[in-house]
């Protein structure tokens, strides 16, 4: 590197340096730290094997004898699945065929939304990868495999350091005969806020060519106006829109009228007129119970025609007898969880629909003992993650109460948790009730859920009641998330914002009432990539990291300066990535496919007076030590 800074030193170049240059030039000894790949990790692994993973301190550790995860064998080949006809007929012909065929199908929810809402979306590419050979050649028969979008984009680079494309990528080369779907909020992207619509194009551009096949697309407030750009985005890919109609509220109780049988038919006929291929009925708190589902799949097949994708979770214990419900009523596809990572907020158990189906006329053709096996991979896998599970010991019927998602009910809780009120729970869910119907009784699915639970948490922790907040006469400060939210950015419900409580949170100022995107200049994508390109030292920004920073630039940057030090972690196994080594410990690493690390922890040494431990390591046979700071 000396040599390097002295030969492209200008000082050097122009002939003019005396006797005096070398010892004099400071810049010609600062070198760009860049190491190698191994020594990335050797870092990250001495610094969690010394001070520990700051998201698994003081929770449930795994179990003592917990064993390595085993993907089942791919029987064969993998036979060709939903890929190969949407490559070869496009996505009309799938939907055709949805409808035409008797079979449940089915979605495996188990990458994306089984352990959003059970895990906290912590599961990592590594442990999704692995068991993919075994979804394409042992369960060919899956309609498709939800693996990507919703919270998991961004948690993807903010908790567990890696990249939420090459998940993608890895996954669809895996597994080149199964659909992948993902979750898409329409113009919130994957994010928690409207996006210029240049963004969200560039976005679902980019989805459809890294791997994405399905888009289940929703609006939070069920606002088809504003879910069109999405849509248009997701038909222009070529890929299949399943436009989604959310359900809330009890479709039988005349007190909830607003969401009647009536509403959905007709939020259903205008996606299908905004070109949904398929029509998404997502039930994200699991509200929907089976005699309305009866009612609901029976008039949405008839008066809109398109084939029905279910999607529900099993909060209330009642999931899997909506499913069966549902696929009386004639639907065409269902999510659910694989075994091991399914029930309670997560979807019903795929292996339970499967049996329950057998041999009637909409048997699934999923291999059960297919099914089986691969739960029993996931359960292994579900071991590693014990510090990120909820304790949720029930399902409970207080979710028709509260109506809260599944996948953001264990999340409000740790929230109300870390604010002191855990053991003030009850009041939270009631309190998440009032706002709903302070608001107006509205959707709530992210990102609208999460400014109920902020309005919720705020209520209890400032002892609030739903007459304070209504009072006129009482000032009061909202979170940030309400007021956005009274503005119009997230958009329209049905009939509009209440006016009074509207007014009380804007405090005078103007709501808008068309849509947010209409108020956003378009982005300038060349520009935005120069400058990130700038800030991170001339690195070259492909599509997907530009994409990455647009949705999330703060937590985009954060991983890149993380990556520079602690290299492709991704790729350690995930009680290695969460707890570290323990002197003995020996972990092989693929940071490429045929590259393999041999890594052993040999000791931990001193901490030197700069508070830094030396930690001393094999890799492939050779010693090594790495300084990391001992913070302990
Ligand atoms: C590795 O080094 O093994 C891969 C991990 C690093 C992925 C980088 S991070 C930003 C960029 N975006 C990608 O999809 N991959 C790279
Ligand atoms: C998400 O948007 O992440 C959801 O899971 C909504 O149900
Ligand atoms: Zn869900």
């Amino acid at each position: 590197d000396f040599v390097i800074n002295l030969l492209k030193h200008p000082v050097f170049l122009d002939d003019t340096y005396t006797t005096k240059f070398i010892d004099t030039t400071d810049d010609l000894f600062t070198f760009a730290k860049r190491q190698d790949r191994a020594t990335r990790i050797l870092t990250y692994l001495a610094d969690i094997s010394v001070n520990g993973h700051p998201e698994t301190a003081g929770r449930p550790l795994p179990p003592a004898q917990a064993r390595a995860p085993i993907p089942p064998a791919p029987k064969g080949a993998p036979a060709p699945g939903t890929r190969q006809m949407l490559e070869s007929q496009g996505a009309q012909a799938v939907a055709d065929w949805m409808a035409a065929q008797t079979q449940l199908l089915i979605t495996d929810t188990t990458m994306r939304d089984g352990h959003q809402s059970l895990l906290a979306t912590r599961m990592r590419s590594i442990d999704m990868i692995r068991v993919a050979p075994s979804y394409a050649a042992n369960l060919p028969q899956l309609f498709s495999v939800e693996c990507w979008g919703g919270a998991t984009f961004d948690v993807a680079y903010r908790f567990l350091q890696e990249c939420p494309w090459q998940r993608l990528r890895d996954i669809r080369a895996k597994m080149p005969n199964l659909m992948t779907q993902m979750l898409l909020r329409a113009s919130n992207g994957v994010g928690y806020t409207n996006y210029p619509d240049n963004v969200v194009q560039f976005f679902v551009k980019q989805a459809a060519e890294t791997g994405v096949d399905v888009f289940r697309v929703f609006d939070s407030l069920n606002w088809v106006e504003n879910m069109r750009v999405a849509m248009d985005a997701v038909i222009e890919s070529g890929k299949i829109c399943e436009g989604t109609v959310c359900y809330t509220g009890n479709m039988l109780d005349p007190d909830r009228a607003k969401y009647d049988l009536q509403y959905y038919v007709k939020t259903a006929q205008d996606l299908k007129a905004a070109g949904a291929h398929v029509l998404g009925l997502k039930d994200m708190a699991g509200l929907l119970k089976p005699p309305a589902a009866r009612i609901l799949i029976k008039a949405l097949k008839e008066e809109v025609g398109l084939p029905i994708h279910f999607h529900t979770h099993d909060t209330s214990g009642m999931g899997g007898a909506t499913i069966l419900a549902a696929a009386d009523a004639g639907v065409d596809a269902v999510d659910c969880a694989m075994d091991a990572l399914s029930g309670n907020t997560s979807q019903p158990t795929l292996g339970s629909v499967v049996e329950a189906l057998a041999q009637t006329e909409r048997d699934t053709g999923l291999d059960i003992g297919a099914v089986r096996a691969i739960s029993n991979y996931w359960e292994r896998v579900r071991e590693s993650y014990a510090a990120f599970e909820s304790g949720l010991q029930s399902p409970a019927s207080e979710v028709y109460l509260h109506e809260m998602p599944g996948g953001q009910f264990t999340n409000l809780k740790s929230q109300a948790r870390s604010m002191g009120l855990e053991d003030r729970w009850h009041e939270v869910a009631q309190a998440y009730a009032d706002v709903n119907r302070m608001f107006g009784d509205i959707v709530k699915v992210t990102p609208s859920s999460k400014v109920v639970g902020d309005m919720a948490l705020m209520m209890v922790s400032q002892n609030l009641t739903p007459e304070d907040v209504m009072n006129p006469e009482r000032d009061m400060s909202f979170p940030d998330s309400v007021v956005d939210m009274m503005r119009g950015n997230l958009g329209q419900p049905p009939g509009g914002w209440p006016q009074a409580i509207q007014a009380k949170v804007l405090k005078g100022e103007a709501p808008i009432t068309d849509r947010p995107g209409a108020h956003l200049e378009p982005v300038d994508l060349e520009q935005i990539r120069a400058k990130l390109s700038e800030e991170l030292d001339g690195k070259a920004i492909d599509d997907e990291d530009l994409n990455g920073y647009l949705m999330y630039p703060k937590v985009f940057t954060d991983y890149m300066a993380r990556h520079e030090t602690y290299g492709p972690v991704r790729t350690l196994p995930t009680r290695t990535f969460f707890y570290g080594m323990e002197p003995g410990d020996e972990i092989s690493v693929e940071i490429d496919p045929g590259k393999t690390l041999e890594i052993r922890l040999l000791t931990l040494g001193e901490t030197d007076e700069k508070g830094e431990m030396k930690v001393f390591f094999e890799l492939n046979g050779q010693p090594r030590q790495v300084r990391v700071p001992n913070r302990k």
